[in-house]
């Protein structure tokens, strides 16, 4: 079954991905590019996330020295009520949305991305993300926070200083609103939640597990699409960031710093992906199907240079992956305990 092109079955979205191992049996054999290693300044005065600097729109950031957050100058999303614009066929159907979206940077280095960051800022980006979370959902008419980080030019990051960002919408976005859904149905019928039960039988069958500290592990999923994709899970059903206690913090801290440092190992540079974390929305109903987690899309696959891409069969009919979830994980596994440019 392995080594045969099968589908596997994502129950968190309910979609399908086709799994083509015979493809790559051995998919470290392609050439290996070289890249420069990048050697960014601490401080660069070009930059708009370094403190002291002006942001486009003319103003200036304060001289900061932990994380920094500031509402997005052009945000996707604004927070005027507005009326809905007309629509007078179901074939043409909008709605308006409201929301805000925020930048927030990392720390003040422009140098230091997640894996080289100490545990405690690490922390310190973490207790930043829930408490932008606990403000932005206290808004009436803010349904869903969505927590992010592009990093690499190759994921549209549009400035290397380290930062993430926060969209919070009146409705729940289409991804959030499909793992609803499916958590909602599993635990109708089973009484438990899906990514509990899902856990419990990763843990039993180890091959896909890179790591687990007390109150997470970090997998690729069954279901993966993207050759490198992980899956960080909490050991407990907390539904939100702020559900956390403070030694969930910081084993969440642990585990994104293990992540992220396996990642740039892999090829030995600073390794691209989407990332984001996955909690309930804000629609005033418990949510004991819903446990916090975080996906890691990285789009590379063989080296510093190849990527997967999502175009033909992807576009037209579903995802396709060749290098197997299970030999990914024992690539990643064993390249978590020092950083390539920290050894
Ligand atoms: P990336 O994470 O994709 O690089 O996006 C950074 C965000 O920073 C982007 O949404 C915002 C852009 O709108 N930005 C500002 O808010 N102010 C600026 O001066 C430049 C960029
Ligand atoms: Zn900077």
């Amino acid at each position: 079954m392995s080594n045969s092109p099968h589908r596997r079955f994502n129950p968190l979205t309910g979609e399908w991905v086709l799994v083509s191992p015979h493809r790559a049996k051995r998919p470290w054999l392609g050439q290996v590019e070289e890249s420069p290693l990048e050697n960014l300044p601490k401080y660069d005065p070009t930059c708009y996330l370094c403190p002291r600097n002006e942001r486009a729109g003319g103003l200036s950031n304060p001289d900061y020295s932990s994380t920094f957050v500031f509402d997005n100058d052009f945000s996707a999303l604004l927070p005027d009520e507005v009326p809905a614009p007309a629509s007078d066929h179901p074939l043409l159907a909008s709605v308006s949305e409201r929301g805000l979206c925020r930048v927030v940077c990392f720390s003040p280095r422009h140098d230091l991305t997640l894996p080289e960051l100490d545990h405690a800022s690490i922390e310190n980006i973490i207790n930043t993300w829930t408490e932008q979370t606990i403000e932005l959902s206290a808004k009436d008419y803010i349904h869903y926070v969505q927590v992010f980080e592009n990093k690499g030019a190759m994921m549209g990051c549009s400035n290397p200083h380290p930062h993430s960002q926060v969209w919070a919408s009146e409705h729940i976005p289409n991804e959030p609103a499909k793992e609803l859904q499916h958590q909602k149905a599993y635990f109708h019928e089973h009484g438990h939640a899906l990514l509990a039960d899902y856990l419990v039988e990763e843990h039993k069958r180890k091959e896909r597990i890179l790591f687990i500290n007390e109150h997470f592990t970090a997998l690729i999923p069954y279901w993966a699409v993207w050759p490198f994709e992980i899956l960080l899970v909490a050991h407990r059903s907390a539904a939100y960031l702020a559900d956390l206690t403070s030694s969930e913090v910081s084993a969440l801290a642990d585990i994104l710093k293990r992540v992220t440092t396996c990642y740039d190992n892999l090829f030995e540079i600073s390794f691209p992906y989407s990332m984001g974390f996955h909690q309930a929305p804000f629609d005033s109903q418990p949510h004991p199907e819903w446990v916090l987690h975080a996906h890691f899309y990285p789009p590379l696959l063989r080296s510093a240079t190849v990527r997967k891409f999502m175009v033909g069969y992807e576009m037209l009919a579903m995802p396709q992956r060749d290098i197997t979830p299970e030999s990914a994980a024992d690539r990643l596994r064993s390249l978590s305990d020092l950083h390539y440019r920290h050894p």
